[in-house]
């Protein structure tokens, strides 16, 4: 049986760890990319071709609007399934896209149907901030100015990091702190956006999307 899920989008530009992100939320999240002839930044060594997939849980134990509940990977939930008895769950498809430029009509196609985005900044650097605009306005061209959104200046566990005030004020948006290879401010991030979803369509078929876990 097909599962029913919320799609949340991961996107920026190139570089800007999104590939780290969804394999530190599920590290059984399925990568399609290929090696760097070249190592970016000495570190970087592979880039995104296709697509990233991960398969999180988002699980409450009530429906307050305040109540952050807990984000996990599916595999993390399906092994502790017993101590979630009774709760909220929802299940959650996180998709990641390609960032380099050449890839838009594969992000465009990628975005489409997904209920709200987490859209990565490199918080490290500053002179690719114009090219993460561009891929927000690409983004919002096919999902509206409105969707769900929550934007990340990645990577804060550097020293090099600019902070989110100079990168809120360049970028003309709120922006968040947060490090997805460390998972810092990344579940905060979700639960927001998730909120968002939930609290702008209490009525539509969201909410069909929604299951209490049973006693096993
Ligand atoms: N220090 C630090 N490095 C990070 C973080 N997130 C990603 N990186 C590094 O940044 C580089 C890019 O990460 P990726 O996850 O490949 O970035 P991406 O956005 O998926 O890149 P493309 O798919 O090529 O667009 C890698 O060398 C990562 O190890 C972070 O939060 N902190
Ligand atoms: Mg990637």
């Amino acid at each position: 049986m097909r599962e029913k899920g919320i799609k949340i989008f991961v996107t920026g530009f190139f570089n800007s760890g999104k590939s780290t992100l969804v394999h530190t939320l599920d590290e059984k999240a399925i990568h399609v990319e290929k090696e760097l002839s070249k190592a970016y930044n000495e570190e970087k060594t592979s880039t995104t071709t296709g697509f990233d997939l991960g398969r999180l849980v988002w699980a409450r134990p009530n429906l307050n609007y305040e109540t952050e509940g807990v984000i996990m990977s599916k595999t993390e939930y399906l092994r502790e399934k017993d101590e979630y008895s009774g709760w909220h769950i929802k299940y959650i498809e996180l998709k990641g896209s390609p960032g380099q430029t050449q890839f838009s009509a594969v992000r465009k196609i990628l975005a489409k149907g997904s209920d709200g985005v987490i859209f990565l900044i490199d918080g490290c650097d500053l002179g690719n901030i114009g090219n993460g605009l561009v891929v927000l306005e690409e983004i919002k061209s096919v999902l509206g100015q409105n969707v769900p959104l929550r934007i990340i200046a990645n990577k804060s566990d550097r020293s090099d990091y600019h902070g989110c005030e100079m990168i809120s004020n360049m970028f003309g948006e709120q922006v968040f702190e947060g490090s997805g290879k460390f998972n810092l401010g990344i579940k905060d991030a979700i639960i927001q956006v998730l909120k968002t979803i939930f609290n702008g369509a209490p009525n539509d078929n969201i909410s069909e999307k929604e299951e209490v876990a049973q006693d096993a």
